[in-house]
């Protein structure tokens, strides 16, 4: 029996694993804090994976006579690998090569992807998946706060607290477990408010219930600060003492009338007036923002509204209220601190910073000079593969784009039009099939690794079972290719070594993991970062006494409301959500193969009786909705649940994001993945 974690999202929930590859089962953890034993079906279902019959055990190389993809042994498929980045940086220079990670792998390997992409290859082309989930709620986290840490409290403390806000999540089916936090919450007297377009299972616990037009959570924002203005409900001693700006947001949010916010958001102005009241007279409360409200080219600005209303309200930094974002991937968090970002180092330090990188080449035993500086963001990145300032050869480890990118046309051009492509998978993810090289890894329960949750709760997912033969650890992979490449300095294979050289890296940086080790992780179940010394506690809760920003002050950000970079027309006259379902997760490269799962849904496109009705369609009815981008043909499912100006799509099956808008937000190039403007048609 081991205890570990699920190989899924952010929660990270403690699973009990008995029995070996193929005849493992799964118990709950009840002690394990975040989740206490609860799990989701998808986490009960994880087992699956283990021993499954698409495994890929067999690195393949693409045949150059056939085209097709043949077994190869390990020493091949690397030197091939080795040659083929030669090659590219030859004839191309040093950015000719990139790497595109994931927020699933562990700190291990996202540290140790940077540290080859930094040292080994020295490209600037790296970035990761995790630029498409948090981006924009971590721009504005470090904007407003100082500092980017998903939830600055642990996730049990919303159960605490008055009121709770979530804006744009669905944690009702993207984190099932969580959702026992909002019964008690109401249990004790507490009031949710959920602002979401669809009335998800989550809205339907909700004591109030906006449903916006999608893209228009900014505006909605400012209606609120605008009424705690009017209404004298702003904490004026938390705005004086701990905050800068607000006299910017009160002339800004002056013209944002509960009437004038009505009109662009759809939602009542009365509406507005109560969720500003229950927010301004509440003892605690918390704001939680998700991918509904971020994932548009506005999303920096828009968490950055809705800071400011937690603001002017006085719930920050204090225990029982504060302002979070929930995080999505397993290691979302840890995945955008240890350097898979184009723009970092370790530690969640800055590339662009000198002294960042003096710290960080010492410790990998290199000249600060060698290290290249920031490169492109994650769409930026795959929208340039093949032109010539852009990569010739891409390495992916962790993401399945071919599924899960806007506007995923181009970007599966793009990659055909590379010179190499290598993917590491654990199956044959439909990125993985264009691939020259595909190399099968291991996965969560058959090897070990740290990996840090929505809280900011570094935890250690063990491994409990043996890999099937054939297949290598990532960690193994990584360390190959920098022994291939005659790169210096270390690269560790044994997860614990590479996890003291990450915390050397980075001690004193932003995200300070040096005196967290794995028998403390094991010991306390889990520690929360920062945490810079052996003997400190850890920081469970942040900013109780200052914010992170260098006056120790919160800043309000008077940001500016704009349309969606699409809106609806005559000819594409529907807004175009997407998201998820509770049976699938992210590409579905993996719950796609869970028996149990597929057999729960497919593909299906969400629109409101009223639509179906002009459209002269009945619940599933073959539609084709199309979008300036692309088309696609999937059923449709008929609910009074969404917004008749709205329709929905899961982005789990290739379709979605063929329509999807490739808009990117200035400043955390978050795409629009959460509106388009689209047409249906009875197929
Ligand atoms: N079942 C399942 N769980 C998951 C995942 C999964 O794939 N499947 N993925 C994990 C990951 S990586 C992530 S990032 C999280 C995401 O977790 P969530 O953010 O909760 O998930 P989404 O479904 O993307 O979006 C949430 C809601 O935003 C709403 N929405 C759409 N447009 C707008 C808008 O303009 N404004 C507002 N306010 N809301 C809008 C949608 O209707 C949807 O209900 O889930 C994690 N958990
Ligand atoms: N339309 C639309 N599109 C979206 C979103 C949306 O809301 N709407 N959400 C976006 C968000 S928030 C996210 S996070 C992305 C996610 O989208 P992707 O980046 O595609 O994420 P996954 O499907 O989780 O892909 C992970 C891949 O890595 C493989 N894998 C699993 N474990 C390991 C491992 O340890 N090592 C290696 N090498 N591989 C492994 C899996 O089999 C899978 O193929 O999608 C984004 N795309
Ligand atoms: S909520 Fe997330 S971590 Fe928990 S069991 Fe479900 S998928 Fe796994
Ligand atoms: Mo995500």
């Amino acid at each position: 029996m081991t205890d570990t974690h699920c190989p899924y999202c952010s929660l990270q929930c403690g699973m009990r694993l008995t029995g070996g590859r193929g005849r493992t089962t799964v118990e709950a953890w009840p002690e394990f804090p975040t989740n206490a034993g609860g799990l989701c079906r998808k986490g009960w279902t994880s087992v699956d994976l283990l021993g499954h019959r698409e495994r890929l055990t067999s690195p393949l190389v693409r045949d150059p006579a056939t085209g097709e993809l043949a077994p190869a042994t390990w020493p091949e498929a690397i030197a091939r690998i080795a040659d083929e980045i030669a090659r590219a940086q030859g004839a191309y220079g040093l950015d000719a090569v990139g790497v595109f990670g994931g927020g699933g792998l562990t700190n291990e390997k996202a540290y140790l992807l940077g540290k080859l992409a930094r040292v080994a290859l020295r490209t600037s082309a790296i970035d990761y998946n995790g630029r498409w989930c948090m981006a924009s709620a971590a721009t504005a986290g470090q904007r407003a706060f100082g500092l980017d840490r998903g939830l600055p409290f642990p996730l049990a403390d919303i159960a605490e607290t008055d009121v709770l806000f979530l804006v744009g999540s669905n944690l009702a089916e993207t984190m099932p477990p969580a959702t026992r936090h909002l019964d008690t919450l109401r249990a004790a007297g507490g009031q949710l408010v959920v602002v979401d377009p669809r009335r998800t299972p989550t809205a339907d616990r909700a004591d109030l219930h906006l449903q916006p037009v999608p893209g228009t959570d900014l505006a909605l924002a400012h209606g609120i600060v605008h009424v705690l203005v009017a209404e004298r409900l702003v904490d004026e001693r938390f705005v004086t003492d701990r905050t800068t700006g607000y006299d910017d947001v009160r002339r800004l949010v002056a013209g944002f009338w509960p009437e004038q916010v009505e009109r662009v958001t759809g939602v009542p102005a009365d509406d507005i007036r109560t969720a500003a009241r229950m927010l301004g007279q509440a003892a605690h409360a918390m704001v939680l923002t998700a991918r509904g409200a971020e994932q548009h080219a506005k999303g920096t600005d828009t968490v950055l509204a809705w800071v400011n209303a937690a603001l002017a309200a006085g719930q920050a930094g204090r225990i029982g209220s504060g302002y979070g974002c929930i995080t999505g991937q397993g290691n979302g968090q840890g995945g955008r601190e240890h350097g898979q970002k184009a723009d970092q180092l370790p530690g969640y330090r800055r590339i662009d910073d000198p002294a960042a990188r003096a710290h960080v080449a010492a410790v990998w035993g290199v000249e600060p000079e060698t290290l290249p500086g920031p490169g492109r963001s994650a769409y930026e990145m795959l929208a340039a593969l093949g032109d010539s300032d852009g990569a010739r050869a891409l390495l992916v480890f962790g993401s399945n784009p071919v599924v899960s990118a806007p506007n995923a046309t181009r970007i599966g051009a793009r990659l055909d039009r590379l010179d190499f492509l290598c993917v590491a998978d654990i199956v044959m993810s439909e990125t993985a099939a264009r691939a020259d090289v595909v190399l099968p890894v291991t996965q969560w329960a058959e090897e070990t690794g740290t990996m840090t949750n929505v809280e900011g709760r570094v935890i250690l997912r063990r491994k409990a079972v043996d890999p099937p033969p054939g297949v290598r650890s990532d960690l193994d992979v990584i360390a190959d290719l920098a022994t291939a490449l005659a790169a210096p300095g270390e690269f560790g294979r044994d997860p614990e070594t590479v996890f003291d050289e990450l915390r050397q890296a980075s001690a004193g940086g932003p995200a300070d993991y040096s005196g967290i080790d794995y028998a403390r992780i094991d010991a306390e179940q889990g520690v929360f970062w920062p945490c810079p010394q052996p003997g400190h506690p850890g920081t469970p809760r942040l900013f109780l006494d200052r914010f992170a920003t260098p006056d120790g002050r919160a800043r309000f950000h008077a940001v500016e409301h704009r349309a969606a970079a699409e809106e609806p027309c005559v000819d594409y006259p529907f807004h175009l959500t997407t998201g998820r379902v509770l049976a699938q997760y992210q590409s579905g490269a993996q719950t796609r193969r869970v028996r149990a799962l597929a057999a729960a849904g497919q593909a299906f496109v969400e629109l409101h009786p009223v639509a179906a009705q002009r459209l002269a369609v009945a619940d599933g009815a073959a539609m084709r909705v199309t979008t300036r981008r692309g088309t696609t043909v999937v059923p449709a499912r008929v609910s009074t649940a969404i917004r008749p100006d709205t329709v929905f799509m899961p982005f789990h099956w290739v379709g979605a994001n063929l329509l999807t808008n490739d808009a990117l937000d200035p400043s955390s190039r978050m795409p629009e993945f959460k509106v388009c403007a689209a047409r249906l048609e009875p197929a």
